[in-house]
């Protein structure tokens, strides 16, 4: 197939480039990769340190618990891949909540870099000469953000013209529509007793859409009525 967009560039800098390589070697997003949708770079933050131990990490001036990201490293990391057109993402606790409309946007980026901070977080001065967003995925702590990076590449690679095979296939699913998706059932017709609801074999088309879309709003106002608001609510 023909890539109609230029490929988007994904920098990562990481002093744990390996638990990256396993994931971005597999499914739609090694496809995506070789189709040229996608260029994705792992960069070791120890291959630009200076010192004997390459050091990354250091004690935190004031005192107190844990290390802190020395700037230096990330400073000539960023600054060896960055271009004016460039995203500079930390990701971090403190960011902003990753949502599918961040995905949606930073798939018509160019360029992004990811860093991701180990340790207890990085030196203040990455964030404020660098760093362009800064992106939670949630609110959980985790060690480091090799695996928070590897969530929004994932979404954002998903989205680009082509990663699905089928052309609008990302744009078919709940959070494009705003709402949580409906039941999913595949042969056998009846298993174990259960029945696939008989609307979904009787091959009426629009009757099927119409229960697709009533399951789809009832588990969204059961689960999810927080995605309701500001839409008709349909009561029962
Ligand atoms: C890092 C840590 C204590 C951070 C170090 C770098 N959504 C989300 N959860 N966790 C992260 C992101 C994340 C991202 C990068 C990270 C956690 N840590 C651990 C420990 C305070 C802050």
């Amino acid at each position: 197939m023909q890539v109609l967009s230029r490929p988007l560039k994904i920098d990562v800098i990481t002093i744990f480039p390996s638990m990256l390589e396993g994931f971005l070697g597999q499914s739609i997003l090694r496809r995506a990769r070789e189709a040229g949708l996608v260029h994705i770079n792992l960069i070791d933050l120890r291959d630009f340190t200076t010192d004997r131990h390459r050091t990354t990490d250091d004690r935190p001036y004031g005192g107190g618990p844990g290390m802190v990201m020395k700037p230096e490293p990330i400073f000539r990391a960023v600054e060896k891949v960055r271009t004016p057109d460039s995203r500079v993402i930390l990701m971090t606790p403190q960011g902003e909540r990753f949502t599918q409309n961040h995905a949606r946007e930073l798939a018509r980026e160019s360029h992004l870099i990811f860093i991701c901070g180990h340790y207890e977080g990085v030196d203040e001065r990455v964030r404020q000469a660098l760093v362009t967003d800064e992106i939670s995925i949630g609110d959980y702590v985790l060690t480091n953000g090799a695996l928070p990076a590897a969530v929004v590449i994932d979404a954002v690679v998903r989205l680009l013209p082509g990663a699905l095979g089928a052309p609008d296939g990302a744009h078919q699913e709940s959070f494009a529509a705003g709402l949580l998706e409906y039941p999913q059932y595949t042969r056998p017709a009846e298993f174990r007793g259960m029945r696939v609801p008989d609307v979904l074999l009787s091959g009426d088309h629009e009757a099927v859409a119409r229960w697709r879309h009533e399951q789809a709003l009832r588990r969204t106002r059961e689960r999810r009525p927080d995605l309701l608001s500001g839409k008709d609510p349909d009561p029962q």
